[in-house]
């Protein structure tokens, strides 16, 4: 973390700061929190998708595979896939992510169901990922959930990327359900960024205290603000800490300078219009098996398989 923090601010031009470090403690409970605001509709709305289509979707999959998820969060969501497929056999699930925090919330959440193995898996989500390819008995199916739009937190490229990685782990037959955001109109999409409570503005600003916490850093939090705006040459919402004034900091030792109004660059989240989820899995070696939306929020869980060499 202090490696990435460092380059990050020191970077020439927009500084930046990798969005994974939000979730510390505090940041996994004001995502919570977040995901509870009228006006993010994102996590109601898979959720909605995932309990609504949950029989739908487990009838898709190959039988027996076990699960993986990249960044479970709380695991809310995933109960309702979850229950599906344990009425049909016990099921072993494997929560990836890097905060321990976030684990424990789903080892908690997931932990009591009946016929579900819960192993948490404490790492970045692709050596997580191979970790537990490596476990699958000869033969069985594996299903990778994607959810919440945290595909959404790359650049597109980086997305297509990661996408191809992560085909690279599974074998052919295996599964991908995907979640993503769509485009909405800008009012809705800046106001889930830009909430009036401020929730959002604190769990951006919550980077900065984490690094201080962490990084023995003296950021004062005072001196500054959150902002949401809309990239339309991206298609994302970008999230920026604006200085409110000039002003030096120290960061594990090293001093970072801020003019008055420059933004540390602090996430993205990348909204897919409708047909571009099925471009993006074609271009990484899956096949579109089925998709479901919401209809009050634009977002889609697309489920994909892996492909052969030849198909
Ligand atoms: C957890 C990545 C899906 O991008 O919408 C919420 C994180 N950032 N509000 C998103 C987030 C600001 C969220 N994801």
């Amino acid at each position: 973390m202090r490696d990435e923090v460092i380059a990050g601010l020191t970077k020439e031009g927009q500084k930046e700061l990798p969005s994974k470090y939000f979730y510390d403690a505090v940041g996994s409970h004001l995502y919570e929190a977040i995901t509870q605001l009228p006006e993010y509709g994102l996590t109601r709305a898979e959720e909605r998708i995932l309990r609504t289509h949950a029989r739908e979707i487990v009838v898709r999959l190959p039988a027996g595979a076990m699960v993986a998820e990249l960044g479970s969060g709380s695991g809310r969501k995933t109960r309702w896939l979850l229950e599906a497929l344990s009425r049909r056999r016990p099921t072993a699930y494997y929560p990836i992510e890097i905060s321990p925090r976030a684990l424990a919330m789903c080892e908690r959440e997931v932990g009591g169901m009946d016929s579900i193995n819960v192993v948490g898996v404490e790492r970045e989500y692709l050596d997580g990922l191979r970790e537990v390819a490596a476990r699958r008995r000869a033969g069985q199916h594996l299903l990778v959930l994607f959810l919440g739009s945290t595909l959404g937190n790359f650049e597109r490229p980086m997305a297509l990327r990661f996408l191809k990685d992560v085909r690279q782990i599974l074998a052919p037959g295996d599964a991908l359900l995907l979640g993503t955001d769509l485009l909405k109109p800008l009012p809705t999409m800046l106001l889930a960024y830009d909430d009036p409570l401020g929730v959002t503005a604190a769990f951006n600003l919550n980077l900065l205290a984490r690094i201080n916490r962490e990084l023995s850093a003296n950021f004062d939090i005072s001196q500054f603000e959150h902002e949401a705006r809309f990239n339309a040459e991206t298609s994302s919402i970008e999230m920026h800490l604006r200085s409110r004034c000039a002003q030096t900091v120290t960061v594990a030792g090293v001093e970072v300078s801020f003019a008055a109004g420059e933004t540390i660059w602090t996430e993205s989240s990348h909204k897919y219009a409708p047909g571009e989820i099925e471009e993006m899995a074609l271009a990484s070696g899956f096949g579109c098996e089925a998709q479901w939306t919401d209809d009050e929020w634009a977002f889609a869980d697309t489920l994909l398989i892996a492909l052969g060499e030849n198909s």
